[in-house]
Protein backbone atom coordinates (compact mmCIF):
# COMPACT_ATOMS: atom_id res chain seq x y z
CA UNK A 1 0.00 0.00 0.00
CA UNK A 2 3.03 2.22 -0.12
CA UNK A 3 2.06 4.13 -2.94
CA UNK A 4 -1.58 4.42 -1.85
CA UNK A 5 -2.47 6.82 1.05
CA UNK A 6 -5.83 6.73 3.19
CA UNK A 7 -7.35 10.05 3.24
CA UNK A 8 -9.92 10.39 6.10
CA UNK A 9 -11.99 14.26 5.57
CA UNK A 10 -13.47 14.76 8.61
CA UNK A 11 -16.55 16.55 7.75
CA UNK A 12 -18.03 18.88 10.35
CA UNK A 13 -16.38 18.52 14.23
CA UNK A 14 -17.47 20.06 17.21
CA UNK A 15 -14.89 22.46 17.76
CA UNK A 16 -15.80 25.65 15.05
CA UNK A 17 -18.94 27.00 15.15
CA UNK A 18 -20.98 28.51 12.31
CA UNK A 19 -20.54 32.09 12.18
CA UNK A 20 -16.96 30.84 11.22
CA UNK A 21 -17.46 29.56 7.71
CA UNK A 22 -21.01 29.66 5.68
CA UNK A 23 -19.00 26.22 4.04
CA UNK A 24 -19.56 24.28 7.88
CA UNK A 25 -22.07 21.53 7.44
CA UNK A 26 -24.83 21.98 9.78
CA UNK A 27 -28.18 19.96 8.90
CA UNK A 28 -28.11 16.27 8.22
CA UNK A 29 -28.71 16.99 4.35
CA UNK A 30 -25.78 19.28 4.64
CA UNK A 31 -23.54 16.80 6.31
CA UNK A 32 -24.45 13.86 4.07
CA UNK A 33 -24.27 15.67 0.82
CA UNK A 34 -20.71 17.21 2.13
CA UNK A 35 -19.83 13.23 2.94
CA UNK A 36 -20.75 11.89 -0.56
CA UNK A 37 -19.07 14.55 -2.14
CA UNK A 38 -15.42 14.05 0.13
CA UNK A 39 -15.79 10.55 -1.16
CA UNK A 40 -16.14 11.47 -4.95
CA UNK A 41 -13.44 13.79 -4.28
CA UNK A 42 -10.94 10.72 -3.06
CA UNK A 43 -11.72 10.56 0.81
CA UNK A 44 -12.31 7.09 2.26
CA UNK A 45 -12.78 7.50 5.51
CA UNK A 46 -15.75 10.04 6.58
CA UNK A 47 -15.59 11.26 10.56
CA UNK A 48 -18.37 12.23 11.92
CA UNK A 49 -19.78 14.29 14.27
CA UNK A 50 -23.73 16.34 14.40
CA UNK A 51 -25.21 19.30 14.89
CA UNK A 52 -28.28 20.89 16.17
CA UNK A 53 -30.16 21.42 13.04
CA UNK A 54 -31.38 24.97 13.74
CA UNK A 55 -28.61 26.41 15.27
CA UNK A 56 -25.58 24.31 14.31
CA UNK A 57 -24.79 23.32 18.11
CA UNK A 58 -22.42 20.31 18.38
CA UNK A 59 -24.43 17.79 20.09
CA UNK A 60 -24.48 13.94 20.30
CA UNK A 61 -27.80 13.26 19.48
CA UNK A 62 -28.19 9.45 18.09
CA UNK A 63 -31.12 10.00 16.19
CA UNK A 64 -29.28 12.74 13.98
CA UNK A 65 -26.33 10.20 13.85
CA UNK A 66 -28.77 7.31 12.51
CA UNK A 67 -30.04 9.93 9.74
CA UNK A 68 -26.59 10.54 8.60
CA UNK A 69 -25.31 7.26 9.33
CA UNK A 70 -27.95 5.67 7.11
CA UNK A 71 -28.38 8.01 4.07
CA UNK A 72 -24.29 8.22 4.10
CA UNK A 73 -24.33 4.18 3.96
CA UNK A 74 -26.73 4.00 0.73
CA UNK A 75 -24.85 6.59 -1.06
CA UNK A 76 -21.12 5.81 -0.20
CA UNK A 77 -19.34 2.95 0.24
CA UNK A 78 -16.94 4.66 1.81
CA UNK A 79 -16.00 4.04 5.65
CA UNK A 80 -17.83 5.56 8.26
CA UNK A 81 -16.29 6.74 11.43
CA UNK A 82 -18.39 8.46 13.69
CA UNK A 83 -16.96 10.50 16.73
CA UNK A 84 -17.23 9.47 20.30
CA UNK A 85 -15.39 12.83 21.00
CA UNK A 86 -18.47 14.61 20.64
CA UNK A 87 -18.15 18.64 21.89
CA UNK A 88 -18.00 20.85 24.92
CA UNK A 89 -20.43 19.80 27.62
CA UNK A 90 -20.72 15.97 26.82
CA UNK A 91 -20.73 13.11 29.35
CA UNK A 92 -18.80 10.07 28.31
CA UNK A 93 -21.62 7.60 28.42
CA UNK A 94 -23.70 10.58 25.73
CA UNK A 95 -20.26 10.55 23.65
CA UNK A 96 -19.99 6.57 23.86
CA UNK A 97 -23.75 6.00 23.24
CA UNK A 98 -23.30 5.54 19.44
CA UNK A 99 -20.73 2.68 19.75
CA UNK A 100 -23.50 0.04 20.90
CA UNK A 101 -26.45 1.73 18.88
CA UNK A 102 -24.78 1.81 15.62
CA UNK A 103 -21.87 -0.65 16.09
CA UNK A 104 -19.90 1.00 13.16
CA UNK A 105 -16.61 -0.49 11.75
CA UNK A 106 -14.51 2.59 12.93
CA UNK A 107 -15.08 5.08 15.71
CA UNK A 108 -12.57 7.25 17.13
CA UNK A 109 -10.83 7.01 20.72
CA UNK A 110 -9.12 9.75 22.39
CA UNK A 111 -6.14 8.73 24.14
CA UNK A 112 -5.73 11.51 26.97
CA UNK A 113 -7.22 14.83 28.65
CA UNK A 114 -6.17 18.08 27.60
CA UNK A 115 -7.38 22.04 27.51
CA UNK A 116 -9.07 22.24 24.44
CA UNK A 117 -8.57 26.28 24.17
CA UNK A 118 -10.87 27.49 21.29
CA UNK A 119 -11.61 31.13 23.43
CA UNK A 120 -9.37 33.42 20.47
CA UNK A 121 -11.42 32.75 17.99
CA UNK A 122 -14.53 34.66 19.91
CA UNK A 123 -12.06 37.80 19.63
CA UNK A 124 -12.68 37.48 16.52
CA UNK A 125 -15.42 40.23 14.23
CA UNK A 126 -18.20 37.42 13.70
CA UNK A 127 -21.38 37.62 13.75
CA UNK A 128 -21.97 34.87 16.76
CA UNK A 129 -25.32 33.72 17.87
CA UNK A 130 -25.01 34.10 21.13
CA UNK A 131 -24.75 30.33 22.16
CA UNK A 132 -21.12 30.28 19.95
CA UNK A 133 -19.43 33.28 21.53
CA UNK A 134 -20.51 31.35 25.03
CA UNK A 135 -19.12 28.15 23.29
CA UNK A 136 -16.11 29.10 22.47
CA UNK A 137 -15.70 31.61 25.63
CA UNK A 138 -16.28 28.39 27.47
CA UNK A 139 -12.92 26.18 26.41
CA UNK A 140 -10.80 29.25 28.28
CA UNK A 141 -12.13 26.86 31.27
CA UNK A 142 -12.83 23.21 29.55
CA UNK A 143 -10.73 20.55 29.78
CA UNK A 144 -11.14 17.69 26.83
CA UNK A 145 -11.75 14.55 29.62
CA UNK A 146 -10.59 11.80 28.40
CA UNK A 147 -9.35 9.17 31.91
CA UNK A 148 -8.02 5.95 31.98
CA UNK A 149 -11.43 5.42 33.20
CA UNK A 150 -13.32 7.00 29.95
CA UNK A 151 -10.96 5.57 27.66
CA UNK A 152 -11.30 2.33 28.65
CA UNK A 153 -15.15 2.42 29.15
CA UNK A 154 -15.16 3.05 24.95
CA UNK A 155 -12.69 0.90 24.49
CA UNK A 156 -14.89 -1.84 26.15
CA UNK A 157 -17.99 -0.70 24.30
CA UNK A 158 -15.95 -0.50 20.58
CA UNK A 159 -14.51 -4.69 21.85
CA UNK A 160 -18.33 -5.46 22.20
CA UNK A 161 -19.44 -4.14 19.34
CA UNK A 162 -16.47 -5.24 16.69
CA UNK A 163 -15.82 -1.28 15.97
CA UNK A 164 -12.03 -0.65 15.63
CA UNK A 165 -10.62 2.83 17.43
CA UNK A 166 -9.01 5.16 15.22
CA UNK A 167 -6.77 6.19 19.01
CA UNK A 168 -6.86 10.04 18.59
CA UNK A 169 -3.37 11.28 19.44
CA UNK A 170 -2.55 14.96 20.43
CA UNK A 171 0.40 14.55 22.62
CA UNK A 172 3.46 12.05 23.32
CA UNK A 173 2.19 11.58 26.73
CA UNK A 174 -0.90 10.03 25.35
CA UNK A 175 1.08 7.28 23.67
CA UNK A 176 2.55 6.36 27.30
CA UNK A 177 -1.03 6.23 28.52
CA UNK A 178 -1.85 3.97 25.36
CA UNK A 179 1.02 2.13 27.06
CA UNK A 180 -0.92 1.29 30.05
CA UNK A 181 -3.66 0.65 28.51
CA UNK A 182 -2.24 -2.26 26.85
CA UNK A 183 -0.35 -3.83 30.07
CA UNK A 184 -3.96 -3.52 31.27
CA UNK A 185 -5.52 -5.41 28.37
CA UNK A 186 -8.16 -2.70 27.45
CA UNK A 187 -6.21 -2.31 24.27
CA UNK A 188 -3.98 -4.11 22.02
CA UNK A 189 -1.70 -4.10 19.02
CA UNK A 190 -2.32 -3.62 15.97
CA UNK A 191 -3.24 -0.21 16.47
CA UNK A 192 -5.13 2.56 14.10
CA UNK A 193 -3.18 5.99 15.42
CA UNK A 194 -4.24 9.68 14.23
CA UNK A 195 -2.05 12.12 15.58
CA UNK A 196 -3.71 15.38 15.66
CA UNK A 197 -1.70 18.10 16.16
CA UNK A 198 -2.53 22.02 16.06
CA UNK A 199 -5.54 22.15 19.07
CA UNK A 200 -4.43 25.14 21.58
CA UNK A 201 -3.96 23.11 24.66
CA UNK A 202 -1.97 19.86 23.36
CA UNK A 203 1.02 19.88 20.99
CA UNK A 204 1.14 21.99 18.05
CA UNK A 205 2.22 21.43 13.78
CA UNK A 206 5.58 21.03 14.07
CA UNK A 207 7.66 18.85 11.67
CA UNK A 208 10.19 17.28 14.75
CA UNK A 209 6.58 16.94 17.28
CA UNK A 210 5.07 14.57 14.75
CA UNK A 211 8.56 12.98 14.25
CA UNK A 212 8.92 12.27 17.69
CA UNK A 213 5.38 11.35 18.42
CA UNK A 214 6.03 8.53 15.29
CA UNK A 215 9.62 7.23 16.29
CA UNK A 216 8.26 7.23 20.16
CA UNK A 217 5.16 4.99 19.26
CA UNK A 218 7.68 2.60 17.22
CA UNK A 219 10.15 2.80 20.23
CA UNK A 220 6.71 1.38 22.60
CA UNK A 221 5.02 -0.34 20.41
CA UNK A 222 7.01 -1.91 17.22
CA UNK A 223 7.48 -0.15 13.95
CA UNK A 224 4.69 -2.96 12.41
CA UNK A 225 2.38 -2.68 15.40
CA UNK A 226 -0.16 0.19 13.99
CA UNK A 227 -1.48 1.82 11.22
CA UNK A 228 -0.81 6.53 11.77
CA UNK A 229 -2.49 9.50 10.01
CA UNK A 230 -1.82 13.03 10.24
CA UNK A 231 -4.54 15.41 10.98
CA UNK A 232 -3.50 19.54 11.11
CA UNK A 233 -5.26 22.03 12.80
CA UNK A 234 -5.80 25.14 11.11
CA UNK A 235 -4.21 26.68 8.16
CA UNK A 236 -1.16 25.94 6.99
CA UNK A 237 -0.85 23.17 9.78
CA UNK A 238 -3.47 21.11 7.96
CA UNK A 239 -1.62 20.73 4.59
CA UNK A 240 1.82 21.24 6.22
CA UNK A 241 1.64 18.33 8.54
CA UNK A 242 -0.69 16.42 5.14
CA UNK A 243 2.95 16.70 3.62
CA UNK A 244 4.91 15.63 6.04
CA UNK A 245 2.60 12.74 6.74
CA UNK A 246 2.52 11.66 2.92
CA UNK A 247 6.71 12.20 3.02
CA UNK A 248 7.12 9.50 5.95
CA UNK A 249 4.20 7.20 4.25
CA UNK A 250 1.62 7.72 6.56
CA UNK A 251 -2.26 8.34 5.94
CA UNK A 252 -3.52 11.75 6.60
CA UNK A 253 -6.87 13.74 7.27
CA UNK A 254 -8.21 16.92 5.82
CA UNK A 255 -11.80 18.65 6.52
CA UNK A 256 -13.54 21.54 7.75
CA UNK A 257 -13.60 20.17 11.22
CA UNK A 258 -9.80 21.14 11.61
CA UNK A 259 -9.13 23.49 8.68
CA UNK A 260 -11.49 26.06 7.76
CA UNK A 261 -9.15 27.74 4.67
CA UNK A 262 -8.07 26.30 1.36
CA UNK A 263 -5.10 28.76 0.63
CA UNK A 264 -3.86 31.98 3.08
CA UNK A 265 -7.13 33.92 1.86
CA UNK A 266 -9.38 31.82 0.96
CA UNK A 267 -11.81 29.39 3.04
CA UNK A 268 -12.59 26.57 1.42
CA UNK A 269 -16.15 26.18 -0.15
CA UNK A 270 -16.73 22.53 0.82
CA UNK A 271 -14.51 19.82 2.18
CA UNK A 272 -14.66 18.64 -1.04
CA UNK A 273 -12.21 21.61 -1.87
CA UNK A 274 -10.17 19.95 0.94
CA UNK A 275 -9.75 16.76 -0.06
CA UNK A 276 -9.30 17.44 -4.00
CA UNK A 277 -6.10 19.92 -2.32
CA UNK A 278 -5.31 16.15 -0.51
CA UNK A 279 -5.40 14.24 -3.43
CA UNK A 280 -3.08 17.01 -5.45
CA UNK A 281 -0.55 17.46 -2.59
CA UNK A 282 -0.41 12.81 -2.26
CA UNK A 283 0.51 12.81 -6.19
CA UNK A 284 3.21 15.09 -6.05
CA UNK A 285 4.89 12.38 -3.49
CA UNK A 286 3.66 9.16 -6.20
CA UNK A 287 0.53 8.10 -4.40
CA UNK A 288 -2.73 8.04 -5.07
CA UNK A 289 -6.30 7.97 -2.96
CA UNK A 290 -7.08 4.55 -1.47
CA UNK A 291 -10.33 2.96 -2.18
CA UNK A 292 -12.64 2.29 0.74
CA UNK A 293 -11.63 -1.55 0.35
CA UNK A 294 -8.28 -0.85 0.22
CA UNK A 295 -8.44 1.32 3.17
CA UNK A 296 -10.45 -2.04 5.00
CA UNK A 297 -7.73 -4.24 4.56
CA UNK A 298 -5.55 -1.88 5.38
CA UNK A 299 -7.50 -1.03 8.94
CA UNK A 300 -9.18 -3.98 9.81
CA UNK A 301 -12.30 -3.26 9.78
CA UNK A 302 -15.41 -5.78 9.45
CA UNK A 303 -17.39 -4.30 6.46
CA UNK A 304 -20.56 -2.35 6.29
CA UNK A 305 -22.68 -5.15 6.84
CA UNK A 306 -21.77 -5.74 10.03
CA UNK A 307 -23.23 -2.57 11.45
CA UNK A 308 -26.40 -0.97 12.94
CA UNK A 309 -27.31 1.35 10.41
N1 LIG B 1 -11.61 17.87 16.12
C1 LIG B 1 -10.43 17.11 16.51
C2 LIG B 1 -9.35 18.05 16.98
C3 LIG B 1 -12.94 13.10 17.88
O1 LIG B 1 -13.79 13.45 17.05
O2 LIG B 1 -13.06 12.10 18.61
C4 LIG B 1 -10.84 16.14 17.58
C5 LIG B 1 -11.47 14.90 17.06
C6 LIG B 1 -11.73 13.91 18.11
O3 LIG B 1 -11.72 14.69 15.88
ZN1 LIG C 1 -13.89 14.70 15.46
Amino acid sequence: MDDKVIITCAITGGMTVPAQSAAIPVTVDQIVAEGVRAAEAGASVIHIHVREESTGRPVADLELFERVLSQLKERTDAVLQPTTGGGQGMTVVERGAIVPRFRPEMATLNAGSFNFGLYPIAERDLDFQPWEREYLEGTRDYIFKNTFADVTYLAGLMAEAGTRPEIEIYDVGHLFNLRQLVKEGVLAPPFNLQFVLGVLGANMVEPDQLIHMLRTAERLFGVGAFTWSAAGVGYPGEFQLAALGLMLGGNIRVGLEDNLRLRRREQAGSNADLVEKAVALAALFDREPATPAEARACLGLKGSDDTDF
